[in-house]
């Protein structure tokens, strides 16, 4: 698969605001984990807004993939500490209903996590919507130039372990060294033509 072409379509705070019927790629994942820097790294562009300071994304904005291909949607971050409850707890109902809903879009959730860090409980729970919604993923390990290259295998092998996954069901990618496009390409093709 190539992104030839990657735009725009609409930050939603509301589920009724989701474009029409197609094919979505969900990037979830905590808060700072890197999903912006992600989704700008895959497509060759800087789409979606990044920042040092957490909680940056707080609606769901989507992407349109090569003129209709598919939906990249970047999902605000969650378990941030520093902000506010009634925030918090607005992301919360946002995702769980994103999540929650049931809808026509044919969805795979991408569920980015530091490849630095243990999974948090927010992630396990992200883990579990996945299995109780019956939503295919994919776990993209994030920031792997932070780590040598042997720390980097034993990394994926211990987070696969610590989330009963495969190995091969962890993608490695760091946006920062341009590390893991091809296989995450290569995954969505895949992911892609299942649908
Ligand atoms: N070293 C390194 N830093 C990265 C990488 N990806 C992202 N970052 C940094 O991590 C910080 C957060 O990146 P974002 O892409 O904004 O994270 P996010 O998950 O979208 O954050 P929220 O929108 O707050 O949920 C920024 O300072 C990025 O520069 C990477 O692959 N390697
Ligand atoms: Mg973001």
């Amino acid at each position: 698969m190539i992104i030839k072409n990657a735009e725009f379509i609409i930050s939603a705070a509301e589920l009724s605001q989701i474009p029409p019927d197609r094919k979505e790629i969900a990037v979830a994942g905590k808060s700072n984990v890197g999903k912006s820097s992600f989704i700008n790294f895959l497509c060759g562009k800087k789409l979606a807004k990044t920042s040092k300071d957490p909680g940056r994304t707080r609606l769901l904005n989507y992407f349109d993939i090569n003129g209709g291909e598919f939906t990249l949607v970047d999902l605000p971050g969650y378990g941030y500490a520093k902000v506010a409850q009634s925030e918090k707890s607005k992301w919360a109902a946002l995702l769980e209903k994103y999540f929650a809903t049931p809808c026509a879009h044919k969805r795979h959730v991408l569920l980015l996590l530091d490849i630095r860090h243990d999974p948090t409980k927010e992630d396990l729970m992200m883990l579990e919507y996945m299995y109780y919604f019956k939503l295919p993923f994919t776990v993209i390990a994030t920031k792997a130039d932070k780590l040598s290259r042997a720390a980097r295998a034993r990394r994926r092998g211990e987070l696969a372990a610590s989330l009963k996954i495969g190995i091969d069901n962890i993608i490695l990618v760091s946006s920062s060294e341009a590390m893991g496009k091809e296989q995450v390409l290569e995954r969505l093709e895949h992911i892609l033509s299942l649908q």
